[in-house]
């Protein structure tokens, strides 16, 4: 565990305002980062989570031209879905923004024409993909085409979908626009670069030397291959009638490119919580003591490993990324998930169909996450590690001892005068997790984490078994108390240590067992001064119900008949 008052600024990639949110977001990236802000506030650390709705892009404007609605409109709706989702589901942002709002459009032109007066962008006209129907630029996603590293069709002109590469569209060949499906001609026109080419030695020594150990593989890797391949100078601008204007006389039309403002929101949204909690948002983002940590997909490994690092060094005294734990993809039944073929599982129809199970999902999600590899969610499983896992292991255990607490003693917490060796041992196996947890945590495992407070179920379940406290009432009823103290102990911590993973389920143990007091992980070291050894605890509703495979079929033939529509 780390601890001892270290500042974290947490941010979570900001979820384009243009669909609901699916549990390949929640598993790649908004789980894991609540559960790191979540954990890291427990152990005494001042966290900043910071998020919010991206709302510029040519992925809004063609969204809202298929839905023949204003871009604005579409935002308005998506923010709010999303927004509500999050807050039903319990991801504990500190401040949840979106980037069409006055402070970041502000903050974005400011940091723009700070690099532009230090004269560190290139501007040039070049020849650009142009539709003389639509009679506008083709940026991005308005120009698809053969991918130049995979030979895929229909590979976007910022990035192919089929192998992940971030492409710019003059690599696409055969392009074509997806406006008027028509051959685009190239015509001149003026943009801001950054070259990227004349930070390669900053990158290569920063992530391939500084961070080879502590990031993972599959991040480091995918920069590598990017650095192999030679940094290119990028535009941070675009001819768009939607994102955020440029301002520069007599280039009407201009406006930032999303790629570069879009990171520069997560900047703007700690400004806004902080203004709102009267702190200085400097600490979180020019305090060389704060630990920069994004969360995000595989497909933004490049904009938070390279070219937002190298804006942040460009502006000369902010602090850079001190790790960026990107997850790979989550598949869905065996088929990647697809928001324009409906191939999803949506977080705000999961909240209504699973009411008040938001922990089971983090569960299954974080249990599977795809970690080190995509990996694959199925209903069957998730039923499984419900009845299997959560039923059987967690809420069985605390079931059974509460159980026997309430029968032998009214509900009132045995405790004995002492505890015979093997007792002390079983404690003292709880005692460490604590650290086994937290060390997991802050090396970004949450899978090996989430085993590992089972696995402390586990081990409680095996010793009421082991100890038959039952058959010794009569028999050896001084025997009984030291066994259900020990069981009780073993729940305290579990309930603790389920904070950032299960905080439903850790707020419904704390309110029954009565341990409000435990504020943090380190009141655990005090732990015995926190039972209240008089109150009686009352039985509750189990806290995991059986899922039945009636409601798993369901879920099937919707996914089935949603995505053939
Ligand atoms: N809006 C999410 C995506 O690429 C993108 C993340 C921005 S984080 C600054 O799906
Ligand atoms: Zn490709």
């Amino acid at each position: 565990m780390s601890g001892k008052n270290k500042r974290f600024t947490v941010t979570a990639a900001l979820p384009y305002a243009n669909g609901p949110i699916h549990i390949g977001h929640l598993a790649g990236v908004y789980i894991p980062a609540d559960i790191f802000s979540r954990y890291q506030r427990l152990i005494n650390n001042d966290v900043a989570f910071i998020c919010g709705s991206d709302e510029h892009g040519v992925a809004i404007s063609l969204q809202a031209r298929k839905e023949s609605i204003t871009p604005k409109e579409l935002i308005d709706r998506y923010d709010k879905l999303i927004r509500d989702s999050f807050e039903k589901f319990g991801i504990s942002f500190d401040n949840y923004s979106r980037t069409s709002r006055e402070i970041h459009h502000k903050n974005s032109i400011e940091l723009f024409n700070e690099l532009n007066e230090k004269d560190l962008f290139s501007s040039k006209t070049t020849k650009q993909y142009y539709d003389t129907e639509a009679e506008q630029f083709l940026a991005d996603r308005y120009i698809i085409g053969t991918c130049p590293i995979c030979d895929a069709e229909n590979a976007y002109g910022d990035q192919c979908e089929n192998c992940g590469s971030t492409l710019s569209t003059d690599e696409l060949k055969n392009p074509k626009s997806t406006i008027s499906n028509s051959k685009p001609i190239l015509k001149d026109t003026k943009h801001w670069y950054i070259n990227l080419n004349e930070f390669e030695d900053f990158i290569k020594d920063w992530i391939t030397k500084e961070h080879k150990d502590d990031w993972k593989p599959n991040v480091t890797g995918q920069v590598k291959s990017w650095l192999d391949n030679g940094l290119k100078s990028r535009a941070v601008t675009r001819d768009l009638d939607w994102g955020i204007p440029i301002n520069v006389e007599g280039e009407e039309g201009k406006v930032l490119y999303v790629w570069f403002e879009a990171p520069i929101g997560y900047i703007s949204s700690t400004k806004e919580w902080a203004e709102k909690n009267k702190k200085d948002w400097s600490k979180y983002w020019k305090d060389e003591n704060t630990k920069l940590v994004h969360f995000i997909g595989k497909d933004n490994i490049v904009f938070h490993c390279i070219i937002f690092p190298i804006i942040l060094k460009m502006l000369g005294d902010y602090i850079l990324p001190f790790n960026v734990p990107a997850n790979e993809f989550l598949n869905l039944e065996g088929r990647k998930i697809s928001t324009s073929r409906n191939w999803a599982v949506w977080l705000h129809e999961y909240l209504e169909d699973f009411p008040n199970m938001q922990d089971v999902l983090r569960y299954v999600l974080t249990v599977n996450a795809p970690e080190t590899k995509d990996n694959d969610f199925t209903w069957k499983e998730f039923q499984m590690r419900n009845n299997s896992e959560l039923v059987a292991i967690y809420g069985n255990f605390v079931n059974r001892v509460l159980t026997l607490i309430i029968k032998y003693y009214n509900g009132i917490v045995p405790n004995p005068d002492s505890l015979d060796n093997s007792n002390k041992k079983i404690i003292e196996q709880a005692k460490g997790f604590p650290k086994s947890i937290g060390k997991s945590l802050d090396e970004f495992k949450f899978r090996e984490a989430i085993k590992s407070l089972v696995n402390l179920a586990r081990i409680g379940n095996k010793y009421l078994a082991d100890s038959e406290p039952w058959k010794l009432q009569k028999s050896n009823p001084e025997k009984v108390k030291e066994i259900l103290y020990v069981g009780y102990i073993i729940i305290c911590y579990l309930t603790i240590l389920s904070e950032p993973f299960l905080p439903n389920t850790a707020k419904k143990l704390k309110s029954q067992l009565n341990l409000e007091e435990i504020k943090n992980w380190n009141d655990l070291d005090s732990l015995n001064t926190k039972i209240d050894f008089s109150s009686n605890i009352e039985s509750k509703e189990v806290l995991f119900r059986k899922i039945e495979d009636d409601e798993i079929i369901r879920q099937i033939e919707k996914l089935k008949k949603m995505s053939n529509q």
